[in-house]
Formats: structure tokens, sequence, C-alpha cells
């Protein structure tokens, strides 16, 4: 891709913002906007000049701007920003992007509140801190907080797990309103995506106005964006943004389809609308003019001789062609999971002891969990000492005596190191029912030496579960660079399964390596790697993650019962061999293990 004179004048224009920050000499900064300005409407590509020998003479582009130029067009890179970047914490430029929100403001806000992120800084106007700062004012804050919606918006900003309770209290909230039948929670939310953009609400009943009065006048509205009769938009004390939609009943469901999305989807059936001669929109499914379908969701499918297709399948990623096909993946149940395999117990914030996570899983149904501590949990940070290892046997033992109920595995959580080893020995690892190996920092090295490292770790004879397999962060942290796929063949063929961690802020593996799972039949394993024993709770939120990823109750190892899973944990694992012939998959004729 060459680069552009756009991309040439974007760089230019941060380097000026970032000179701007630092109080630079503003012939300096003014020199970068300029040139940034004329480089931007010149009417030859530089890439092509300089690509002829040639180099136009153009005002205010001395030597020192031409070097940067032509070392931008050569590299695609600029030293100078490079080192003005490093200046700054890593969220400033976020800021920057912000409308409104120039150098000077953005310096202003760090100095004053020493705001440096996005998250700081919508903190920040929540709580009404920024209208104090010279040169704000209340106006500015509003402005500030919606185009803070608006850009979560776009780049799809909330981890869902902290959004819904704030849409199902609104919700119910609104369908207090006595002119209300119904109300639905649609969009990324209703499809269970891991991090949602807003909140989208669908309503039906007898009078909008009222609906649309009572949704204003909610407590936690703190700036309202749009009102309409039959629409609002509104931004909570969260800073998320709700959109409401009020739709008379007759197309509650076509509404109820189009807000659930997603758009891709929406598009491939209007497709298919349009093949069979109907036109389909948010007001039902129309045939000569005349409404066929739309009063429910399944009957808008049914009319398209489709089987109802369940939302958090909705992406346009075959769905579809499956459901015509009849081939729909029967999608893991909320029940299905027997037994969690990573859970801690020993933990700085809220610590609860094995006795009281087995009871607590006993009683959310499960039959076995496995105690998956870190060796440093277990003996703070001066390295791993056996007989803690040993001392927490025992506990389990205790435990395991107080609640036969369950089946409590002794496990340990051990980490991965650069070079792929792991920082627990062979002859420790050996004394386990189950090793869960993870990688815990150097999460920035280059997609081959990662793609290494993780494939040098599955070769360890003891190694069950490679945990949160992508090490991302929600909403901040990205996964590493990893070859997945070789990963997960890697892992099929020891008979190792790749963790789907239920923290709502990791979901590890994502949708889409999950559905790369589900065809690669390599094994799950869906685990909370709870806290405390609120946090098998989490569980579920994996069990979403999967449905997202096609993922069927026979992909999971967890869904199989604990004399399965011990025949499993006791499959050889020779260095060269190959067990998959003891892991089978659904549908195939190999015994499962
Ligand atoms: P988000 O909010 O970014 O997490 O993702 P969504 O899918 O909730 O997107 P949102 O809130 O913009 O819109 C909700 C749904 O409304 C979306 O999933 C599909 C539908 N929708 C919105 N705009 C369009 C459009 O231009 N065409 C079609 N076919 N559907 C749309
Ligand atoms: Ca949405
Ligand atoms: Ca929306």
């Amino acid at each position: 891709m060459p680069i552009l004179n756009s991309d040439v004048a974007k760089i230019f224009e941060e380097i000026a913002d970032l000179l701007e920050i630092n109080d630079e000499n503003p012939f300096r900064i003014r020199a970068y906007r300029s040139a940034a300005r004329t480089i931007r409407n010149f009417k030859f590509q530089f890439h092509t000049l300089i690509g002829q020998g040639q180099f136009p003479k153009l005002p205010g582009i001395g030597q020192d701007l031409e070097e940067k130029v032509r070392e931008i067009i050569a590299t695609g890179r600029c030293l100078l920003l490079e080192a003005l970047r490093r200046n700054f914490p890593p969220h400033f430029n976020d800021l920057l992007a912000i409308p409104g929100l120039g150098p000077k403001r953005v310096q202003r806000l760090n100095h004053a509140l020493g705001i440096s992120s996005i998250k700081q800084l919508r903190e920040a106007a929540i709580a009404g801190k920024v209208r104090d700062i010279p040169g704000f004012g209340p106006k500015t804050e509003q402005s500030i907080l919606s185009a803070i919606a608006v850009q979560a918006v776009h780049s799809g900003g909330f981890i869902r797990q902290t959004v819904m309770p704030q849409a199902t209290a609104l919700a119910s909230y609104l369908s207090e309103s006595t002119h209300i039948d119904r109300i639905a929670i649609a969009g990324s939310c209703r499809r269970l995506k891991d991090v949602v953009g807003d909140i989208d609400l669908l309503a039906t009943g007898s009078d909008s106005g009222e609906l649309m009065e009572r949704f204003l006048s909610y407590g936690d509205v703190k700036v309202v964006l749009m009102r309409g009769p039959i629409r609002g938009s509104v931004i909570l004390g969260s800073g998320i943004q709700v959109d409401l939609r009020f739709v008379p009943p007759e197309s509650y469901g076509a509404a109820l389809h189009y807000f659930t999305g997603s758009k891709p989807h929406n598009i491939a059936l209007r497709q298919i609308a349009l093949a069979q001669k109907m036109k389909l929109n948010e007001y039902g499914l129309f045939k000569d003019g005349k409404r066929i379908a739309g009063d429910t969701e399944i009957s808008v499918y049914q009319a398209l001789g489709l089987p109802f297709i369940p939302p958090e399948l909705r992406e346009d990623r075959g769905e579809i062609a499956a459901a015509r096909a009849g081939a729909l993946p029967n999608l893991i149940a909320y029940n299905d999971l027997r037994g969690d395999l990573h859970v801690h117990t020993h933990y700085p914030d809220g610590k609860n002891t094995i006795i009281e996570m087995a009871s607590t899983a006993a009683l959310l149904g499960l039959e076995y969990i496995a105690i998956t501590d870190h060796p440093e949990q277990r003996v703070g940070v001066n390295g791993f000492r056996r007989n803690d290892l040993i001392r927490q046997f025992s506990d389990i033992e205790a435990a395991r005596k107080l609640h036969p109920e369950i089946t409590i595995l002794k496990g340990i959580e051990t980490k991965i190191l650069e070079d792929g080893s792991l920082d627990v020995p062979d002859s420790l690892l050996r004394e386990l029912d189950i090793v869960v190996a993870a990688v815990d920092g150097n999460f920035d090295l280059s997609r081959a030496s990662q793609t290494q490292r993780l494939l040098r770790a599955l070769c360890n004879p003891h190694v069950n579960i490679l945990a949160h397999p992508s090490s991302r962060l929600l909403p901040d942290r990205p996964p590493c660079e990893v070859d997945m796929l070789a990963v997960m063949r890697s892992a099929k063929e020891r008979g190792i399964a790749l963790e789907l961690n239920s923290q709502p802020d990791r979901l590890d593996l994502d949708d889409l390596h999950c559905k790369m799972a589900h065809e690669e039949k390599v094994l799950i394993a869906i685990d909370s790697s709870a806290r405390n024993s609120a946090e098998l709770g989490y569980l579920r939120l994996g069990i979403d993650q999967a449905r997202r990823g096609w993922i069927e109750s026979c992909d999971v190892i967890n869904t199989q019962r604990i004399e399965k899973i011990r025949s499993w944990l006791a499959q050889p694992k020779l260095p060269q061999s190959s067990p998959s012939h003891l892991v089978g998959h659904c549908g195939s004729q190999a015994e499962r293990p």
C-alpha cells in the first residue's frame, strides 16, 4: 500500500499536536500544521513523484520537512513522532481524537485533574469535575460526554457484563409504564457480544408519548442526545448511550429482528426476502404491499422458509446457509456444564477457602472442580515450596470429606515462561490431577516467537489445559499475536483443551476462535478461573461466548462426567505420539474421553 499525502499530513498534524502539548516553539508547531495543509491539498501524490526521482518545491517545506516526508514515504514511519509519543501516556491520542478536544484542552485536563485516558475523562465528566476547569464549563462537559458515548458506539467499548444490570434496570423501570405491553433489550446486548457499543431498547404498546417522557426523566439520565415521538437517545451516568425505539404491536417481531441485528445479518436476510419478491424492514415482511409476517420474530423467519436463528449466531458468519440446510449447531445449553477445571482459592482479593468454593460449586449443580492456584499465591513471592502444595493437598482431603457430593481435583495454574518452559518443575506437576498453563507476561512477542512459546508449552507432558490462550484483556489489552490455528492443531493432537475463560474482561477464546475450535474439533474447557465463590457464576458468560462461537456440548470437555474427565487426564502423552484417537468429537466414531 503506498503512503498517501493524507497519511503524511496526518502524521504532521499529530506532531504539531504533541509539540503544542509540550509547549514547544510556536513557529515550529505552525510549520508542521501548515506543511500538513499544503501536503494534503497538493494535487500530485508524493510517493509517485519520489518514485520518479523528483521532489516538488512547495512553500513552507524546507530541507528538514522534506527529509521527514521522504522518511514517511519510504518507511511508513516517522521517528520524531515515535519519540514524541513515547513521552505521553498511551491513551493521550485517544483524548485528542475526541471532537472539540485540541492539544491545549487535553493539556489542561491533564494538569488540572491528571486525566490521561478516556476512561478517566468520562469519570471526571460524570462527576461534574470538568466544568470547573477554566475554559470548559457545563456545556463543554456535556458535549465531551456525548462525544465519548458516540465514540464508544463506534469502537464498541463497554464490557457487556457491566452494561446488563443498567439495561435491565432501565427496561424494568420503563415496563412500569401503564401504556407499555412489551419491552426488549435488542442490539449487540441481545446477541451476547462480549463488548457492546450501546444499549438498544425496543418497546410496544398503546402510547409512545408517555413512554418517551418516562425514558427522558429516568434518574440516571445525564445527557439527552435526541428526543422524538417514537425514538429517543440518552447517556447514562456510566457514560453509555441508550437508544429507545417504540413500534406498533403488529411490527414488534420485525422490529425486534431489525434492532437485534447484526447489520450484516439483516442485510443478508433482506436479500433473501428480495429474491422471493418480498420486502423486509423494521415494520414487517411484505408481499405485494401486504404484511405477511412481523408480529413475532419467528414469523419472519418462517415466512422466509427458515428456522429461527438464535440472536447470538446472527453475525452473517454462515448461519443463514446453515439454517437453510437444516445444519444450525445444537448450541451448548446453560446447564450442560458439569464442572469447572480452573478455580482459585488463595487470592489477595476476596479469597474463599476450598470448602467454600466446593460448597458453592455444588450448590450451582457442578459435579467437580479443580483447585488451580498459582504457585506464588500459595507461597508468597519467594518461589514455589513443595510444603505449601502438600498443605493444600491436605486441605483438599479435608474438603473432600466434608463435601462428598462434589469431586475436588488437585491442580495448579503454571506460568508459561518466555521460552515456553513452565515455572513449576515436572517433578511437581506429576503429582497433580490437572495442570492449567497460561501466559502471564511478555505479551508483545513477535507472532513467530509467541506461537513457538505456546507450542513448546503444549509439548510438556503434564499440561491439560491452555488457559486464556490469547491473553487479551477487555476492553483495552489486545490479544497476543499468535498463530491460533497452529496452536489448536497441536493441542488437538496432544489431547489438550483450550480454555474459554469466563471472566467478563477475558472471554478468551473469543467468539471467532471458538468457531475455529468448533471447526477444528479441538476440545474446549469453559472455566471461571473464579477468585471467589461469587465468580463461579461467570461460567454463564463463558457459555454466552461459546454459543456465539457455534460451540456444542460435545466440543466442551467439562460437559463430561468425572469418570470421563479422569480418563482424559490419564491419557499418556508421549512426546512423538499422536493421541488424537483418544479424543473423539461430535459425530465422529472415535470414543470421547
Ligand atoms: P454495537 O452497539 O456497536 O455494539 O452494535 P449493534 O449491533 O447493537 O449496533 P447498533 O446499536 O448501531 O444498532 C442496533 C441494530 O440496529 C443493529 O444491530 C442492526 C440495526 N441497524 C442499525 N443500523 C442499521 C442499518 O443501517 N441497516 C440495517 N439493516 N440494520 C441496522
Ligand atoms: Ca447497540
Ligand atoms: Ca444503538
